[in-house]
């Protein structure tokens, strides 16, 4: 039977009793290896990240088997089956093969046969992927976390051995996940904070591989080596903007939502792509040809504790300044559990990097291909300037850089769109109605 309809089968004909008369009626029956399906987007391997299971567990169909990432997002792997786990094939932080088994499964009995017709099925059929298969790859962030039964801690088998093996009451960690689950993260932070500078010297030494969305950096900066960039820099006044946003971001934090400056250069670069579709676009080596791309999917550049990562927001010809910041949150929150799906990650047709949270005023920002344009901006610093019968007043600057394909992009349609993009930023309200 193919596992869609299988699993609908189970759905509709098996009452939750009869389901749990299947389970407790366990007998041995074949070992399957549960091989890494294909994730998409071209990735060939992920690093394996947590372990949600260990030999002995029993397992059900969409139970989490594993954490893992790649060099573009991080994916939770569900199970395809019922049965019981024989043995993990990697440990964590291993690379794991898409193809290549990530778990042995000892198959439920009546599931069994069920299984090797479908194998005889899938070899008589190869080029036919089950429904299933897809099924069983859920982004981290649609995936369930577990029930707070009995007032226990929230945490996942691998944060629990951490807690042991450190001695560590998981109460006394502060626990940032979902319904006060406690992450990986938090019990590391936890216990950098116990072990502080002696862990630091400890590493000193150590050898990083480079791995995950490092990797994808690595990828994505050698790429863009290849592109002669054109860059352009100018400065913003930004009084106007930053009284604005004072005005409003008490109410909107009333309702939960941050609002940064980065909300209104989101917009200003929407705004401004509308005059100069040329920048909203991919570029094809291969035929030498460019694809205006309807859609603004504004990239971001992101900080996150795995290194940088440049998730996009979509369509944001159509969203107001709020609704930017509303999603711009839900980025950063995701961002900052290494958890963004891909896609969130893939589609973008235009980047924006905002190192001022950091410092600096002119940057060289480097081209994320296939785009063909990128801005990066600075600190707003206030520096004196002359105002009107050269009287020194002070403002409110804020430098911007922008990098263009210069092969399919020239200067001074950068400078042009720049201005425009100025504009917008100068003038908050113009922004806000579009003007
Ligand atoms: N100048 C002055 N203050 C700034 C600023 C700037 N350019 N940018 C942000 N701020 C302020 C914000 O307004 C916020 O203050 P409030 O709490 O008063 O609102 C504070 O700094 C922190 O902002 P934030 O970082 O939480 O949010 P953001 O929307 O401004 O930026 C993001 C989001 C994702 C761009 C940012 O968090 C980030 O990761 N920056 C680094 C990007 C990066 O790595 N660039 C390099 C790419 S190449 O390696």
């Amino acid at each position: 039977m193919h596992r869609a309809a299988r699993y609908a089968f189970l759905q509709s004909t098996s009452t939750k009793s009869c389901r749990f008369l299947i389970l407790s009626s366990f007998r041995q029956g074949k070992i399957v290896p549960y091989k890494l399906t294909d994730i998409g987007e071209g990735i060939r391997e992920v690093t394996v990240k947590e372990w949600f299971v260990k030999p002995g567990d029993k397992v059900s169909q969409f139970d989490n088997i594993c954490e893992v990432q790649s060099d573009k997002a991080s994916v939770t792997i569900t199970s395809r089956y019922d049965g019981l786990v024989k043995v993990l094939h990697y440990k964590i932080d291993d690379v794991a093969l898409v193809g290549n088994p990530l778990v042995d499964i000892e198959l439920e009995e009546q599931l069994d046969n069920e299984i090797s017709q479908e194998e005889n099925a899938q070899e008589r059929h190869p080029q036919e992927k089950p429904e299933m298969d897809r099924a069983s790859i859920f982004p981290k962030d649609v995936v369930m976390s577990g029930e707070n039964l009995l007032g226990k801690v929230l945490a996942t088998p691998a944060v629990r051995r951490i807690a042991l093996e450190n001695n560590i009451n998981l109460k006394d960690v502060t626990p940032t996940g979902r319904d006060g689950r406690v992450l990986k993260e938090d019990i590391l932070a936890h216990l950098k904070g116990r072990f502080g500078n002696a862990e630091e010297e400890k590493d000193s030494g150590k050898v990083a591989p480079v791995k995950e969305y490092a990797k994808h950096m690595w990828k994505t900066m050698t790429k863009a080596l290849s592109i002669p960039h054109f860059t352009y820099s100018d400065d913003c006044d930004v009084t106007k903007l930053m009284l604005f946003r004072e005005e409003i971001k008490g109410a909107l934090k009333r309702e939960g939502i941050s609002l940064t400056y980065m909300p209104f250069f989101v917009k200003a670069a929407s705004n401004a792509l509308e005059k100069f579709p040329h920048l909203n676009a991919w570029l094809d080596e291969e035929s030498q040809s460019v694809k205006m791309v309807e859609q603004h999917n504004i990239s971001i550049a992101m900080d996150t504790p795995e290194g940088l990562v440049v998730p996009n927001i979509k369509n944001v010809q159509n969203l107001s300044i709020v609704e930017i910041a509303r999603e711009l949150n839900r980025l950063q929150q995701l961002g900052k559990k290494c958890s963004l799906p891909l896609s969130d990650i893939t589609g973008g047709t235009f980047c924006l990097s905002n190192i001022g949270t950091i410092g600096g005023t002119y940057m060289k920002p480097v081209i994320l291909s296939p785009q063909v344009a990128i801005g990066a901006v600075g600190k707003i610093q206030k520096l004196p300037r002359f105002g009107e019968r050269d009287s020194v007043i002070a403002v409110n600057l804020l430098s911007v850089s922008w990098s263009a394909d210069h092969r399919v992009v020239d200067g001074v349609t950068v400078a042009k769109f720049s201005n425009k993009w100025k504009h917008y930023v100068e003038n908050p309200l113009l922004l806000a109605l579009g003007i």
